[in-house]
């Protein structure tokens, strides 16, 4: 079987066969039992991997707390110099660890060096925003007193992410986390463990560059169990969680239980709502990218169409002839547009929506079924399919991270359609199609869609970095990446300041001795 330069890639980025899963910055130890890394791509043992055991996260957060001393009190535009070169790094490895993520993943190897450029982009932003940390200054009502804010270093930032994104989430956190003051402890998901491994390798050459102290950027492998260490960990002021809304609501839990603070971004549940002024030629880009990208493994996957009764036929049949195009395969061959589900639990949960949605009275219009023969012999090869829906169906209802589009058909005003989209627990992405600016308005109005992301005439996913990422509802209410998102990364301090030689007292009160 052709490589596709993977053992090479591998090679650049100092993953080996066996990995120590522990590391503070370049200093690497395990303990635990070792576990596999097997590529969805061709089913093929990638490399193994230690799980770290208590003993080990031990010695990661006492690394973590010296060295976040050190850190803290360096300028914030020098941290931004150390997220700079770490930038610069990735831009330099961009490729192998494309190529990792899409062999360890299963994405397209376009859209594994996407994620990367995710992770180049959010290093430019955190330089920028080195300088920027700004709190406001206020007025003082008491004479002779000055009356601002800062925003200080928090301490340990845990992060937890998933599979779908395995590199580019985690440089979300951290680079913005590091020019905060902070350090971070990792913990990719156990399913992608080596994009792991490679990521905590180029920061560690920085720091070591840098004589920067070790724990600065730490990693940690495992399951949840090994996740739990961080989430009941006073110590541990922040979690970052991306991932499933059971997931969340067991994180939210337990970091609520200790009063700490977490970020969650988890499921969605996104439509697009295609109104009778919709570009059709638009929709079906936006809506066939959304569906079937990363084979549907996106949280900002589009698993819903809302076509308006009146174009409902010439759309269905739009988006049902694109999906005669697609080709799906080895995702590292440019020639394929849908690559492989994570792993076989991700079919079956594929192929248990689709036997839902027929016992719920919807009915296939692209046929779905697992791929086999040659190409396909890691058995995650599958489908994507087409059903024509109704909005109260409970699978509907439901986030299956796989490439099942839903249709759902709605008549009247956008209102209606506006009703459908808000139907659901989940509130991550949204989209309308029209080209009718009341319609368009509306859509984005208090009373319009109420996700955390709402696109006009764009699909749901393939959000810039630019923004706040996140959701609403179920989807946990956290905003990563772009705007003021770097807030949750600090402590906010309110200062008053008297320079007179009188004590008054805020609200008038006289206190006299
Ligand atoms: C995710 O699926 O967890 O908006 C992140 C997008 C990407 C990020 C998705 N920029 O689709």
């Amino acid at each position: 079987a052709t490589d596709f330069g993977i053992q090479e890639a591998l090679k650049q980025l100092g993953v080996s066969a066996t990995n120590k899963g522990t590391s503070t910055g370049s200093e690497w130890f395990a303990s635990g039992s070792e576990f596999s890394s097997t590529s969805p791509v061709d089913g093929e043992l990638i490399a193994k991997v230690s799980a770290t055991t208590k003993e080990d996260y031990e010695r990661v957060i006492t690394k973590a707390s010296s060295a976040f001393k050190e850190w803290r009190v360096m300028p914030a535009p020098l941290r931004g110099e150390i997220v700079r070169q770490f930038g610069e790094e990735l831009r330099r490895l961009k490729e192998p660890l494309g190529k990792l993520v899409s062999y360890e993943m299963g994405k397209s190897y376009q859209e594994g060096l996407g994620e990367v450029q995710e992770m180049i982009d959010i290093c430019d932003f955190a330089v920028g925003l080195s300088r920027q940390l700004h709190g406001l200054t206020m007025h003082s009502e008491r004479p002779g007193h000055r009356m601002y804010e800062q925003y200080h270093p928090l301490g340990i930032v845990g992060v937890i992410s998933a599979f779908n994104f395995p590199v580019a989430v985690w440089a979300w956190n951290t680079a913005l986390a590091w020019v905060c003051g902070d350090v971070c402890v990792w913990k990719p998901s156990e399913k992608t463990p080596l994009c792991g491994v490679a990521c905590q390798n180029i920061i560690a050459k920085v720091l070591k560059d840098n004589n920067l102290p070790e724990g600065i950027s730490n990693l940690i492998n495992g399951d949840y169990q090994v996740g739990e260490f961080m989430t009941t960990d006073k110590r541990v002021p922040l979690i970052s969680a991306t991932g499933s809304t059971r997931m969340g609501k067991i994180v939210a839990a337990t970091v609520g239980q200790r009063l700490g603070k977490s970020l969650l971004e988890l499921g969605g549940n996104n439509a697009i709502i295609v109104t009778p002024d919709a570009d059709i030629k638009m929709t079906v880009i936006g809506a066939v990218f959304g569906a079937v990208g990363t084979a549907g493994q996106r949280c900002t996957s589009t698993r819903r169409l809302i076509i308006h009764e009146s174009i409902y036929d010439k759309v269905k049949n739009a988006v049902v002839d694109a999906y005669k195009q697609l080709r799906i395969g080895n995702p590292l061959d440019e020639n394929n547009h849908v690559g492989p589900l994570i792993d076989k639990d991700a079919v079956k949960g594929y192929e248990s929506a689709l036997t839902r949605v027929i016992e719920e009275g919807g009915k296939i219009v692209v046929e779905g079924g697992v791929l086999s023969g040659e190409g396909y012999e890691s058995g995650c090869y599958v489908k994507p399919a087409i059903a024509e829906a109704e909005n109260s169906f409970e699978i509907v209802q439901h986030e299956t991270f796989a490439p099942v589009l839903y249709l759902l058909k709605y008549s009247g005003d956008v209102e209606n359609a506006i009703d459908v989209q808000n139907g659901v627990a989940q509130g991550l992405s949204s989209a309308i199609m029209t080209n009718n600016l009341r319609e368009a308005e509306r859509f984005l109005s208090h009373t319009g869609s109420d996700c955390g992301i709402a696109n006009v005439n764009i699909g749901t996913s393939g959000a810039e970095i630019g923004g706040a990422f996140g959701g609403e509802k179920d989807t946990g209410g956290g905003r990563e990446s772009g705007s003021d998102a770097w807030k949750v990364y600090m402590r906010r301090q309110t200062n008053t300041i008297n320079y007179t030689t009188e004590l008054p007292l805020a609200q008038g009160i006289k206190f006299d001795l």
